[in-house]
């Protein structure tokens, strides 16, 4: 898939809410900006982003699936372009710019028409024509003729002719089309070349293979990749093998936490590249940011979200649209790891969230991290062991990991217990397996007496739904059982069916005739 950038001078201004594109994630205290061009795209494409609606936020790159009419692309918006060395977190940011740049195929650098072109904009377009990569030059808000002024000013930054543009309004598409056009034919001549190539070694591969197990044992020294006949659509199925042994779904975890616990160190060590922008400053990841990675065998799709403050300590609006959008990740996540701080573990903040995720259904991971710097190890595990004990009792079981992101210690383990959890949470258990245990667990503690004298009867069990597990119980007056009687079925089905740490649901319905 070709890969698009999209780079524009884009000062970190002060965070404040705007208008905007409905789906406008970010930056720029310019205005319409290359987020709500890559929302524009990506959104006509029936993606949709997770976005934000405030200028000047974005740090890390975003990436999202787009399409132009016949187009299809990978878009990445960038962090600003500003020049400063790695101590600061501007320096990083940009870090992830020159990233993106060496890895896309074709840059797009906007301006604002309306704003003319200013000394930033001649600053960056001396920076990206240095840059190892084709730039289109679009300028922006260009609707209904405006910014004719600085669409011709435009021409003097040696960037060829720009491409005039309205993000807002979808103006200007087409001729964006035209510019993007060779490019996008460019990749795709030099991926079918590369698919054909693959597939010549694939050829050659299959041949060596049957060389091996020839029921004549015929050597097939001699054979060309042309006399070999695939069946209809075997080279496909080579392809995809290659790619996704086992035909899964990635599995998505969300990496969640009070703010500079190393969610963002954890995803970068666990890659191996730096993906994220990390740092001492509390706060530095500002949006949901999802990357797919391979391990054990396995896909993930893993998602860094933005630290969560106390609520009391969250003062604006940018703040609040960072939580709704952790709380988004934890909703669409399988697993979420709570990331944790060994030397301030399980505070309340942390418990809120532990609670949040359990709440929300989601299979929970505990990441005890920074444990190279745990300054009194053996009180730090009995305080996590403590708190899960009293605050956390409805999913007895929860698995914590100690590890160090920082030095990549303790990963494997903590993936090991992300996929225990997954496989808990996966959890389906056969109606008669689940109605011979309802009738000891009845006979173990039997029902009391409803409000009207009569005892209460459970007929009949089913499990309704997976992720999480979920049961439906068909009985009598279900209005008048105990929430302690609750708390024995569902500790019982967690006990004894390897559901440790899993939220576990369960419906009670009443039968028909509460009398029978
Ligand atoms: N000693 C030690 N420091 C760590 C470890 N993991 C992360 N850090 C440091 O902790 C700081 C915060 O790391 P980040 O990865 O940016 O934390 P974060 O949770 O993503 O922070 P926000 O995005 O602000 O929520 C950085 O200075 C990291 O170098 C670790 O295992 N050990
Ligand atoms: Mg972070």
């Amino acid at each position: 898939m070709t890969s698009w950038l999209i780079a524009e001078d884009r000062p970190a201004g002060p965070a404040s809410p705007t208008r905007g594109f409905p789906c406008s994630p970010l930056p720029s205290s310019a205005g319409p900006t290359s987020a709500s061009l890559l929302c524009s795209i990506a959104w006509q494409a029936g993606a949709s982003p997770s976005c934000t609606i405030c200028p000047g936020v974005t740090r890390d790159r975003r990436e999202a699936p787009g399409r132009l009419a016949d187009l299809s692309f990978r878009i990445v918006d960038t962090a600003g372009l500003e020049e400063a060395g790695p101590e600061v977190l501007e320096g990083r940011m940009r870090q992830q710019t020159d990233r993106a740049l060496t890895e896309a195929h074709v840059a797009l650098m906007l301006i604002d028409a309306r704003a003319g072109v200013t000394p930033l904009d001649a600053h960056f377009a001396d920076l990206l024509r240095k840059a190892p990569i084709p730039v289109i030059l679009v300028a922006n808000k260009c609707e209904g003729g405006a910014g004719k002024g600085g669409l011709y000013e435009a021409y003097g930054l040696g960037l060829g002719d720009p491409v005039p543009l309205s993000a807002e309004h979808g103006e200007g598409l087409g001729v964006l089309y035209d510019a993007l056009r060779p490019f996008h034919d460019a990749h795709m001549a030099e991926e079918a070349k590369a698919e054909a190539d693959a597939a010549y070694a694939a050829l050659l591969a299959a041949g060596a293979q049957a060389r091996d197990v020839g029921p004549d044992g015929a050597a097939l020294d001699a054979l060309e990749p042309d006399d070999i006949e695939l069946a209809d659509g075997e080279d496909n199925d080579f392809a995809v093998e290659a790619i996704d042994p086992r035909g899964e779904r990635p599995i998505q975890v969300a990496i969640v936490g009070r703010p500079n616990t190393g969610k963002s160190t954890l995803i970068n060590r666990l890659l191996g590249e730096e993906r994220l922008v990390t740092g001492p400053e509390a706060g530095v990841t500002r949006d949901a940011i999802a990357v797919d990675w391979g391990w054990g065998g396995r896909r993930f799709r893993l998602v860094d979200t933005a630290g969560l403050r106390r609520k009391a300590r969250i003062e604006n609006s940018l703040e609040k649209l960072m939580v709704a959008e952790t709380l988004n990740a934890i909703r669409l996540a399988e697993v979420c790891v709570l990331l944790l701080d060994a030397n301030m573990v399980m505070d309340r903040q942390d418990l809120t969230i532990a609670r949040m995720v359990v709440d929300e259904g989601r299979a929970l991971v505990i990441g005890v991290n920074k444990w190279d710097a745990c300054t009194d190890r053996g009180a730090t595990l009995q305080r996590v062991a403590d708190r899960l004990e009293s605050s956390l009792a409805q999913v007895r079981g929860v698995p914590n990991v100690t590890l160090s992101a920082l030095q990549g210690r303790g990963l494997d383990q903590l993936m090991e217990a992300v996929l225990l959890v997954h496989g808990r949470w996966n959890r389906r258990v056969s109606t008669s397996r689940l109605n011979r245990w309802l009738q000891g667990m009845l006979e173990r503690h039997p029902l009391p007496l409803g409000k009207h004298g009569r005892r209460l009867k459970i007929r009949y069990a089913t499990q309704a739904k997976i992720r999480p597990p979920t049961f439906a119980l068909f009985m009598t007056r279900p209005d008048d059982l105990p929430e302690s009687y609750v708390r024995y079925l569902t500790s019982g089905l967690r006990e004894d069916f390897d559901m440790a740490g899993i939220p576990i649901r369960l419906l009670f319905r009443a039968t028909k005739n509460p009398y029978a």
